[in-house]
This record gives C-alpha cells, structure tokens and sequence, in this order.
C-alpha cells in the first residue's frame, strides 16, 4: 500500500492488469489517459470565471452548435479538445466519436493506430456550468474491428451495450470522482487535490434493488406515455396509494450526478421515450450516454432500460442516436418494463393528477 493509505487509480489497475498474463497493457494506458482528461477538465471547471471558460462557445467563435443541434458551451469545445489531445498520441485508439463531434474523429496519422474505440459525452450537463452545479464526463470504450488497419467508419462504432469493454464517468462536484467499470463491478476513485491522483475510496459499488426516490423532468409530463405517467403517478400518490410508501423526487439536469447519487444510494431515473418532438424518440444519446450509465449500472447490480427492453442489447443505427433511458433500483426499472408490456389500463387515463389543471396534466 503507498504511504497515503489508499490505491491510486494506476496501482489499482496495474493489480487488475495481473489477473491477464496476456494483457498488452494498452488497455490500462488508454484508461489512465481518459483519466488525465478528466483531471485537466476537473481543473478547467474548478476555475470557473475566473479561467474565462464560462459561456456560450458561439460568444467567443463566431455561432457554433454541436450536431445536435445544441448550443456549445466554451467548455463543451475545451472539454472535447482535452480528450482527443491527451488519447489520440498513445497508439491505443483506432478512433474516436463524441457528442461534440458530427462524424468519427481519425487518430492522425502522426501516431500509431490501435485496438480500441473511445466514444465520449466530453461534458455532459453542461447548461448547468454557469449555475455551478455539477457536471461531468461520461466515456465507453469498444474494441475496433480486429486486424484492419484503416481509417474508422460510424459502423464501427455501431456496437450493442454488451460489446463494450470498459464505461466510467468522471464527476466534477464538490469533489471529483472518477467512477469505472471494466466489466468487473463498479469501483469510484476520488480525486486528491494535493497529490492530483484519483485514489480508490468506492470499492464495489452497489445500488440498492429497492428505493423511495425517482428523477424525472416533470415538465415533459403531458408528453409521457401512459406507463411513464402511470409509473409517476403511482410514485406520487405515496403511502396511500398502490405503492403504499411515499417517495420522494430529485432532478439536477445533469445526468452524471443523478447517475452517481443513484449509485450512492439508489433511486431510479427516467428520461424516457415521449412525444415532445417527433424526431426524437427521447433527450439522451445511445452511444456515449445511455450505454456507458446502463453498464455501470448493471455491472453494480442496478439495471438499465429503454423502458421496453434492456439497454444494453440494444442495436444502435447511429452515431448519435437518441433513445428513451430507465436506470437504476433494479426492482423499480423492472417493474416500469412491467407497466410498458401490459396494455394501458383505462383507469391509468381517467387519474386525476392527470386531468386538466392538476400537476401531472395530460
Ligand atoms: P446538457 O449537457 O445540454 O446540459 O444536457 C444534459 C442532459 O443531457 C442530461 O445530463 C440531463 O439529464 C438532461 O440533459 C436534462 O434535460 P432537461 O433539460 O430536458 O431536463
């Protein structure tokens, strides 16, 4: 054990490295890489107006929106730059894609290309920088396809849930954390200011089966499907309606942080499928959000849905595909399953939290 007491995130992976005589070492390499991202984003929205990285990104450069057609803020852009410059030199990567970014980024041809494919939310929840409230970093790793040494194609990247090798986040809160799963359990470091090294403090992170707390924008609500609404509904008629037992309700608009506060304590979070707007069968991204949260959720003994089936089996058709998102409480995320596969009951559409005027209108 070093002299701090605790494992760095490095020995801690090199301890797991051991377990595969065979390893190349790329993987753990590639892995701290995603790290140093993450410490350098950490120190970026650490300094806040003070490094004059607040703001819209189009202020500074002229209009600038990402492929989603979202506003980029100035750290989306620095946040997204941070992750290719300090991954793509290692020969690891045989490409990467990010939410920032409409099509596959190439490894220049400077630097060897190699197995894997990082795909990354560099900021998610980044509205939320200018509020001060917490934001973070979300990343899956694929392997590229075996023995073709070429540019990368959005096919490649076009890989179910299950094929992932690794997923993690990076949380920049009151402290950061950097939270990883190699398909091995769930494991959460934390950050040493002092020492600038994430030190394990998380091991084996679990979510509870069962919860009182759900996350979801009520706003939407008169967009919601009727298990969604019935789901909601059910939670908020507490202790003397079916559910027998009063909830309660969270909703920070930053995924990352209701993805760790359910693994912290359990909860389960919905942005589901809804009607809103037509072309978008829901708010989140497939590939570089759902699926990484989906697998540290499942790897940690939650579960994760798109309400209808499990996330992670799942064929995505598109680098940036949008796709409804149930995760956390394994009990809760299956009983909404149960409530999309039974037919709508008549009563679920005469409730009265749904009836003209009152909270959760239709
Ligand atoms: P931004 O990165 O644009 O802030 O989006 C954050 C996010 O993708 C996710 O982290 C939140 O859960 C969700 O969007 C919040 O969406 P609403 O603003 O619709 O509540």
């Amino acid at each position: 054990m070093p002299l701090t007491g605790r494992k760095t995130l490095t020995q801690y992976l090199i301890e797991e490295r051991r377990r595969f005589p065979e390893a190349s070492g790329d993987f753990n390499a590639l892995i701290l890489d995603v790290a140093m991202a993450c410490k350098a984003i950490a120190r970026a929205v650490a300094f806040g107006a003070l490094g004059d990285v607040l703001g819209n990104h189009a202020a500074a450069a002229g209009g600038s929106v990402n492929v989603q057609g979202e506003t980029q803020e100035k750290l989306d852009v620095l946040s997204n730059d941070y992750f290719l410059r300090i991954t793509e030199w290692g020969g690891h990567l045989a490409g990467m894609a990010s939410e920032e970014m409409d099509a596959p980024y190439q490894i220049p041809s400077t630097y060897p290309r190699g197995k894997y494919l990082l795909v990354f939310d560099p900021l998610d929840g980044s509205s939320n920088i200018d509020v001060n409230v917490s934001v973070g970093s979300i990343f899956s790793v694929l392997r590229a396809p075996a023995g073709e040494d070429r540019e990368v194609t959005e096919a490649d990247f076009l890989q179910p849930g299950t094929q992932q090798v690794a997923a993690g986040y990076a949380l920049y809160g009151p402290t950061t954390m950097f939270v990883l799963t190699v398909g091995n359990g769930v494991t959460g470091f934390t950050l040493d200011p002092n020492l600038g090294e994430f030190m394990l403090t998380h091991p084996d992170l679990t979510v509870p089966a069962d919860t009182q707390e759900f996350a979801i924008n009520a706003s939407n609500s008169r967009f919601w499907e009727a298990p969604v609404k019935r789901y909601v509904d059910e939670c908020l008629a507490g202790k003397t309606g079916p559910r027998a037992k009063d909830f309660n309700m969270r909703w920070i608009a930053s995924m990352v942080a209701e993805a760790h506060r359910i693994l912290m304590r359990g909860g389960v979070f919905l942005y589901p499928r809804d009607c809103k707007d037509p072309a978008k069968p829901g708010r989140l991204r497939l590939l570089y959000e759902a699926n990484p949260i989906g697998f540290i959720m499942e790897q940690a003994g939650g579960r994760a849905s798109t309400g209808r089936v499990p996330m992670l089996g799942v064929q995505p058709d598109g680098l940036h595909q949008r796709i409804g998102l149930v995760f956390g409480s394994k009990h809760e995320v299956e009983r909404i399953e149960r409530y999309h596969a039974e037919p709508p009951a008549r009563k679920d559409l005469d409730n009265p939290l749904f009836h003209e005027r009152s909270l959760f209108r239709v």
